[in-house]
């Protein structure tokens, strides 16, 4: 399979008008689906990324200016692109990250999706106006552009998560830097092809608003520490947000984190359950439980355990595990061995731990030999012990039981993360409770609904380790601008705020 791959993604890469001068280098691309290599890039420096930031930097001073609605005229047109590309963009990212066809060609819908998005706000930049308490006086506040974007990403959702920070970025006025993962370069550089196709047609927008620099960390901790980039919108581990925020913020930076989940589903006795398992299947098994999203822990009352749980495994017995580019499968490979080893690291904690686990192992498909597919597992396991409160990028689901609902609360909020939560119900009391003050702590809470696959309109991120930083919709925008608050004075007199007096 492997030369055939490599044929296909340079096939694609033609069509989205990627520079062939950008293939070619140390770092070398394996597809996931047979462990082949698909091409080489070239490794940038530390140096190269703070020349990209000067550039971006001296392309945000002419982009500020530029009235808002114009901005958004361009991600407008990066939308139209986009839908031009769709389909070459979908499967590049199923030869590159391994999610199946139907999950990369969605992956582009939420692309396209967040354009959309981005052109409506753009013309909605909204400051208040404040009444003041002083005669003649007028309150308000403007958002300003704020500069360089930089933008860290990961494997896991290669062109989305790009498109979120990148779209609000440009109609905010920023301009963009992206480091993508080492694993997924060439998606990247498609995107950078289809942005840079849009820009060069574009009379306002300057060559250097849009750069994808691609390297290791030392190019990433260029970018997190160069003083000309005031906002890093970093999503991946846990371990990485813990080395980039705390750099970002001693500088003074912004950072936007969206770390690790560790979303869990609580099944309620009055649960829909044949719902409950479609929604537990792909939650926890799409894109191979590589989402930040992927439901990890199902906590289930335990009066329905020994029916969701049988339910459930018949389920999984019979998921087609095979090469994402097949229409009939639906759980593709694991992005590389150490995901693999990681994986069965933590199924062996988990029987440590008192857990019996069904499923896990790999699954060996045809032709595609040195790709690392698994049959996913569920692990059910006595307690939440310390594997349970781990993320582990796998699918892998582990099942606790629980008796009243206070302890299900208990349970659901006692893991370090915070990002995607849900409940199956159909108890009002106990729906209002999940989304209350006093339930989930997650910032993603969702009713028989599960904890992936959310929409671009709302605000994604999520608490705790998670990182506290929100992106997409809702008025995520406001964290790529900067508040000025406005006093206007149209009288004659000089009053003083708080009834000061200093007469001179
Ligand atoms: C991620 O895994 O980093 O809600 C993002 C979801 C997708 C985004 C996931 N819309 O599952």
């Amino acid at each position: 399979m492997s030369s055939s791959l490599a044929s296909e993604a340079k096939t694609l890469l033609d069509a989205m008008g990627v520079d062939a001068a950008k293939l070619g280098g140390s770092i070398s691309v394996s597809s996931p689906i047979d462990g082949s290599t698909i091409a080489t890039v070239a490794e940038q420096s530390a140096d190269d990324m703070n020349k990209a930031v000067e550039s971006a930097h001296a392309a945000f001073l002419e982009w500020r200016t530029v009235p808002a609605p114009v901005r958004g005229e361009l991600v407008r047109l990066l939308g139209v692109e986009l839908r031009k590309h769709k389909e070459a963009l979908g499967k590049l990212v199923s030869i590159e990250a391994g999610k199946i066809l139907s999950e990369g060609l969605g992956e582009v819908q939420e692309m396209i999706d967040i354009c959309d998005f981005a052109v409506g706000q753009s013309r909605q930049l909204y400051g208040k106006t404040i009444a003041s308490e002083r005669p003649g006086h007028r309150m308000m506040e403007t958002w300003h552009p704020m500069g360089v974007c930089g933008v860290i990403s990961a494997f896991n959702f290669p062109v989305a998560v790009w498109s979120w920070n990148t779209c609000l970025a440009l109609i905010c006025g920023d301009s963009v830097i992206w480091k993508p993962s080492e694993k997924t370069p060439l998606t990247a550089l498609a995107c950078e092809a289809i942005l840079n196709s849009v820009i060069a047609s574009f009379e306002q927008a300057p060559a250097a608003l849009a750069q994808v620099v691609i390297g290791g960390p030392a190019v990433g901790e260029a970018l997190v520490d160069n003083p000309l980039v005031p906002i890093i919108s970093a999503t991946g581990s846990t371990r990485m947000g813990k080395a980039v925020g705390p750099r970002v913020a001693a500088r003074f930076g912004r950072s936007i984190l969206e770390l690790g989940g560790n979303n869990a589903m609580i099944v309620a006795p009055s649960a829909d359950l044949d719902m409950a398992v479609r929604a537990i299947c792909f939650s926890a098994v799409g894109t191979a439980g590589q989402r930040c999203t992927s439901l990890r822990r199902l906590i289930v009352h335990e009066s329905v355990v020994d029916k969701l749980v049988p339910q459930l495994k018949k389920a999984y017995g019979s998921l087609p595990v095979g090469t994402p580019l097949d229409g009939g499968t639906l759980v593709g490979p694991l992005i590389d061995e150490a995901a693999f080893s990681m994986m069965q690291d933590s199924l062996t904690k988990a029987k440590e731990q008192g857990g019996t686990v069904t499923g896990g192992e790999r699954v060996s498909v045809e032709q595609c030999e040195g790709g690392f597919y698994v049959r996913p597992a569920i692990a059910e396991m006595p307690a939440q012990s310390d594997v349970v409160k781990t993320e582990t990028f796998a699918p892998i689901l582990y099942v606790m039981t629980y008796k009243d609902f206070d302890e299900a609360l208990k349970l659901h909020n006692e893991v370090p993360q915070g990002l995607s939560s849900c409940i199956f119900t159909l108890d009002m009391r106990e729906t209002e409770l999940f989304m209350s003050a006093a339930g989930s702590d997650c910032g993603i809470c969702n009713v028989n609904i599960g904890p992936s696959g959310a929409e671009i309109g709302g605000a994604f991120g999520g608490e705790k380790e998670t990182g506290g930083g929100r992106e997409s919709g809702s008025d995520a925008w406001k964290g790529y601008m900067r508040r000025a608050t406005n006093t206007i004075n149209y009288s004659t007199e000089l009053p003083l705020a708080q009834g000061v007096s200093f007469d001179v």
